[in-house]
């Protein structure tokens, strides 16, 4: 079944983009966005200064252009260059390294790539023709139309950590930046963990589009995360602005003052949101346009500005969310899953504060999908400050980010992440370019729980970073329901402050101090066990666990915890579910897997075995 909607015809410039250079280049008709985007800025601070929100945004270069070979190469990454066997730890004498998007880069000891997460560098999937996120990131991208969106897509998944977090502001201590959280290439440079890196390069990109007004950015992105159905150490985001300028003549192009200027400013965001279609959502919004403690306006901002750009963002997402919603249920229909009655039940959206440090006012907007709250996306009204520092501080407007995944399962009816990485021809040749069809399980396969219990401390006390699934009650394991691909996922779905790119808010992260970044390939190279105390992060279990099995696992759970009454020691217990999404795993090669888990377990993260 084809969609319905139009917008599908938009022209995508490139069908394979895989620009050679250093990317994050406009797929535009514009010639001016077509080449390099800008390489040299004034190095500027500004604070904006609200309360315990305070943050400072930096400017720095983030794309350098087309990074050619300096002509005083450090010899290491010439030697690299040279090797040219991308996406793996080289090593020579004392140095080690990695040839990521043709570009070398020195690992040091803030590095903790692993080899797997190595491994999916490169699959570009929003990009493969037929592939479900590819799909759905044009159907995204159709909701936001070309020219007055540029659509881009972002090879080089390394970033520096001054553009994945210093230029959007974020705090020194925020969870996002802790190397249990990120993956480091080195301690300047990380895979990036949202599309929000490339705002500022896609900010200053706009300052020389005279025809657009906004952009989409699509990328792959990288967290240490946990592990289950939902999610998956590399997943996609898609990112949306749109910036609204003050008018300096009126429409005989005749100068006006700038107190003109702002008047003409809010007419123009008033004309967009009554262009812009009512949809059937059914919205949850009790919450003001912004609330000066909870989630405050910017002080250069006008409240109309504010409630006008806010009704316009959330509008718009609303589009988009119905559309998605729209063309699932089509799908459902047409594969038998659902009636036709239950097709014009209104979509039941709700909208919650957020908080990112890039915005503000910020939310979240969540679905209610099969009986739970799933979140979506977050956005927000951008901060001044970004605009400023990417020349386009004339303007104004709102950005929002989404998790591609997360609506192509919903889309699809895929149940488990893993799939979107599956190269088995069962799962790729069911779909098709631009066609949503629901997804036919080929197999589902039998699943092997295996615990592994261990002491994570030598003495007393211990800091186990709390994390929302270290729970101490006992859970039996969920089977995975079909139908409900989110079932056993709450953490979906979590009103309150949101955590952006990564680290969550809920989780208390070691400080910077007592952090302790896992050597170059921590899960091959480290021989000498490091301290578990005061160290222990689960995210370092699920790297360890990702490292052996990769994705044969499809969930790792906390099930159980206890403190030693006499030695103080504490004790965990994890259950790992071990099920391929492609064929019967083997009790021996379990046990196997599993054996291997407890080693490396022990000498990565120095834990003692029960
Ligand atoms: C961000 O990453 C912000 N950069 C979003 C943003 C952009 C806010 C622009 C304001 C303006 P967050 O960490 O909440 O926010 O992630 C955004 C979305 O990515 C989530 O709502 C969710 O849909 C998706 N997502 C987050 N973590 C995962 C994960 N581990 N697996 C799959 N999807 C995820
Ligand atoms: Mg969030």
């Amino acid at each position: 079944m084809r969609l319905p909607f139009t917008g599908w015809g938009f022209r995508l410039s490139r069908k394979n983009p895989k620009p050679p250079l250093e990317t994050l280049r406009c797929k535009s008709t514009d010639a001016a966005a077509s080449g390099e985007l800008p390489s040299t800025l004034n190095p500027v601070i500004r604070r904006v200064e609200q309360g315990h929100r305070a943050a400072s945004f930096k400017t720095v270069d983030i794309y350098p252009g087309d990074n050619p070979i300096p002509p005083q190469e450090d010899p290491f990454k010439a030697f690299l260059r040279h090797r040219n066997e991308p996406n793996k730890i080289i090593r020579e004498g004392s140095d080690a390294g990695v040839l990521i998007s043709s570009n070398p880069h020195k690992l040091d000891s803030a590095s903790n790539l692993s080899p797997t997460i190595l491994k999916l560098l490169d699959r570009h999937l929003y990009a493969e023709h037929n592939h479900p996120i590819s799909t759905t990131r044009k159907l995204i991208q159709s909701v936001f139309p070309q020219p007055k969106y540029q659509h881009y897509t972002a090879t080089n998944p390394v970033v520096t950590t001054a553009a994945n977090f210093d230029v959007l502001g974020f705090p020194a201590d925020h969870p996002g930046r802790s190397s249990t959280d990120t993956y480091y290439v080195n301690k300047d440079e990380v895979l990036r963990t949202h599309t929000s890196a490339h705002q500022h390069a896609a900010f200053k990109a706009m300052a020389k589009l005279k025809a657009s007004y906004g952009y989409t950015i699509c990328a792959d992105v990288f967290r240490r995360d946990s592990i289950d159905r939902s999610h998956f150490p590399v997943f996609h985001q898609m990112e949306g602005a749109r910036l609204w300028r003050k008018p300096k003549t009126d429409s005989h192009g005749i100068r006006i003052s700038s107190f003109e200027g702002f008047n003409r400013r809010i007419e123009l965001i008033q004309h967009s949101l009554r262009e812009l279609p009512r949809v059937p959502v059914d919205a949850e919004d009790p919450n003001p346009a912004f609330h000066d403690e909870r989630n405050p306006k910017q002080s250069e901002h006008k409240h109309e500005e504010v409630r006008l750009m806010a009704a316009h963002l959330k509008r718009s997402l609303e589009t988009l969310v119905a559309r998605v919603f729209h063309a699932a249920r089509e799908a459902r229909v047409a594969s038998g899953h659902l009636d036709a009655d239950t097709v014009d039940q209104p979509l039941k959206v709700r909208w919650v504060e957020a908080y990112f440090p890039f915005t503000t006012p910020s939310w979240e907007l969540e679905v209610l999908w099969q009986g739970e709250w799933l979140e979506l996306l977050g956005c927000g009204i951008v901060q001044q400050p970004l605009l400023h520092n990417a020349g386009v501080g004339d303007r104004i407007g709102w950005a929002w980010g989404l998790g591609v995944e997360r609506l192509a399962m919903l889309l699809f009816g895929i149940p488990d992440i893993r799939l979107f990485w599956s190269q088995d021809p069962r799962f790729l040749d069911q779909f098709q370019d631009k066609v949503i069809t629901r997804y036919q399980p080929f197999s589902r396969y039998p699943a092997c729980y295996k615990d592994i219990a261990f002491w994570i401390d030598s003495s007393p006390p211990t800091t186990v970073a709390e994390t929302p699934s270290t729970s101490i009650t006992i859970t039996e394991p969920q089977p995975a329901s079909p139908k409900n691909p989110h079932s056993g996922s709450s953490s979906l779905a979590k009103p309150g402050l949101a955590a952006a790119a990564g680290g969550d808010s809920t989780k208390a992260s070691p400080s910077p101090a007592t952090t302790q970044p896992a050597s170059p390939s921590s899960s091959s190279s480290s021989s000498s066990p490091s301290p578990a105390a005061a160290t222990f992060h689960e995210n370092n279990v699920m790297e360890v666990v990702r490292d052996v099995a990769g994705s044969l696992v499809e969930d790792v759970r906390l099930v159980d915890e206890f403190r030693h009454p006499n030695t103080g020691r504490t004790s965990l217990c994890y259950r790992v579910n071990y099920r391929s999404p492609e064929r019967t795993l083997t009790n021996d090669e379990t046990n196997r897997l599993h054996e291997e888990l407890g080693r490396r377990l022990v000498r990565e993260l120095g834990v003692e075995l029960r």
